[in-house]
């Protein structure tokens, strides 16, 4: 991923300055070095990399921290801020008729790419078209409907036919009732004039509302003089960075990114269809930082405590934490966690907890759907209070008479009690964790006490 060990060695940075109100120009500069050392490391370009450290800088010592901040929490927010400000915002992609071209050298990753946002693009309702105009590479036709045909959606190519900028003219005609038009090209190993003089061409022939650059997270130093012969020849808008789902850490797409004036559209994490986000800077860097994504989960935790409070007086998110946790306790968590979203989502966001552990859970552990939801609810009226409170009490007679009571059947009074047990036990392990990096209860509380911090929720969790 991009900056792998920024986050971790960062962190180890950040922690020394736990508990100092006042940072000196050592501290700022052991940060800035840690950053530089990591952004290096992932082949970020070396301008670049002293620009961003230059304004972190001069950001961390010369702004006045906000009352009640300390220097740990001032330096993380400037270091987050600088970095959403270095990747940019995510190339803007209107949900209408469009047509888009991708450049980019062989391999990098194109034709995954273009049935991946056909994809994308269909899951938002649109009706997307792969156009193939790759007569370069043997195998091209094949494998770009074989992946349109996984990803559900409409393909064009011609097998026999040897004239790119034909092809595409062609595509475009064939597939004129789509909505978005997604034209493939070919690569080359290198940069020649011959692929530039071919992509120019088809630009010429398709007129792209937007040309997307694909690379490869692998690719180092050499992205910014692709980024800039691309952009010279075509204009790159956006672009897509594939394979960060292996070992590369994609600081060369970054610097492209900066040599394009352009930002980022996409992230491809897999070779199949499904393999690919948007990009959103905010979530990208707070995850890069192992901070979990803060930004969304603090403003989504306020919502749902805002509107949960407004029904549930008594709803504490400590009862997540606290030792014993009752079918009442459930009953309140459920509601809280419905209106936050899917349980999973929420602890993939929190630090210290996405990723490893989630893995380890069966995957039920975390299914509460608004029907499974809504038909615990209805078991639950049917519960008392001692039942409530003492689940694992509950015996056979006394689950046939729940069972008709709520008008569910015995099945569903089961799935529930050991719903039950299943979050009793991943929250057991929950409590264990939390050393490290972060402290749950800590987190939880401060959350808590949060009220209505609008933009500024990040620095009061750390
Ligand atoms: N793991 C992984 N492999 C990818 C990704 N994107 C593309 N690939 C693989 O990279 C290789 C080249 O991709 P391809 O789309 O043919 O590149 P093109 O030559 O630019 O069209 C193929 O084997 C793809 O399966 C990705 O995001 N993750
Ligand atoms: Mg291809």
């Amino acid at each position: 991923m991009v900056l792998d060990d920024l986050g971790t060695s960062l962190r180890g940075t950040l922690e020394e300055l736990r508990g100092k109100s006042r940072l000196t120009e050592e501290d700022v500069q052991a940060v800035v070095k840690e950053i530089q050392r990591s952004l290096l490391q992932a082949d970020v370009d070396v301008s670049l990399v002293m620009e961003l450290s230059d304004s972190i800088k001069t950001r961390a010592l010369e702004e006045e921290p906000p009352g009640g901040t300390t220097a740990r929490d001032h330096v993380l927010r400037i270091v987050y801020e600088e970095l959403v400000a270095l990747v940019g915002d995510s190339t803007e992609l209107p949900l209408e008729e469009q047509t888009i071209m991708l450049a980019g050298l062989q391999g990098s990753g194109k034709t995954t790419t273009a049935a991946k946002m056909a994809w994308w693009f269909s899951k938002k309702g649109l009706r997307p078209a792969v156009i193939q105009t790759d007569t370069f590479r043997p195998g091209a036709y094949d494998q770009a409907k074989q992946m349109c045909e996984r990803a559900e959606v409409e393909f064009y190519g011609d097998p026999d036919a040897e004239d790119p900028v034909e092809i595409a003219r062609r595509g475009m005609e064939e597939t004129a009732d789509a909505d978005v038009h997604i034209v493939d090209t070919a690569g080359r190993h290198a940069l020649e004039d011959e692929l530039i003089k071919e992509i120019e061409a088809i630009g010429e022939a398709v007129e792209p509302d937007r040309s997307l650059l694909v690379l490869d997270a692998a690719i180092g130093q050499g992205a910014k003089e692709q980024a800039r012969r691309f952009e010279e020849s075509i204009g790159i808008q956006g672009v897509a960075i594939t394979k960060l789902d292996g070992t590369a850490k994609g600081g060369g797409a970054l610097t492209a990114v900066n040599e394009t004036d352009s930002t980022i559209a996409f992230l491809g994490t897999g070779e199949e269809v499904d393999d690919i986000e948007r990009f959103e800077p905010n979530g990208f860097i707070s995850r890069l930082l192992g901070m979990g994504d803060l930004k969304q989960l603090t403003e989504r935790v306020e919502r749902a405590m805002a509107e949960t409070q407004e029904e549930e007086e008594d709803w504490d998110p400590e009862d997540l934490l606290s030792g014993t946790f009752t079918l009442h306790d459930m009953r309140k968590q459920m509601n809280a966690m419905n209106r936050m979203g899917p349980l999973d989502q929420i602890m993939d966001m929190i630090p210290g907890l996405g990723g490893g552990l989630m893995d380890q859970l069966p995957d039920d552990a975390m299914d509460v759907t608004q029907d499974r939801l809504r038909r615990f609810e209805f078991v639950m009226d049917s519960m008392t209070d001692a039942e409530l409170e003492h689940p694992r009490a509950i015996g056979q007679s006394q689950i046939e008479r729940i069972a008709r009571g709520s008008g569910t059947d015995e099945e569903t009074v089961r799935e529930l009690l050991q719903q039950h047990k299943m979050m009793e036990r991943t929250l057991k392990q929950f409590q264990g964790m939390g050393q490290g990096n972060m402290d749950m209860e800590r987190m939880m509380k401060q959350m808590e006490n949060q009220g209505g911090g609008g933009g500024g929720g990040m620095g009061g969790l750390f």
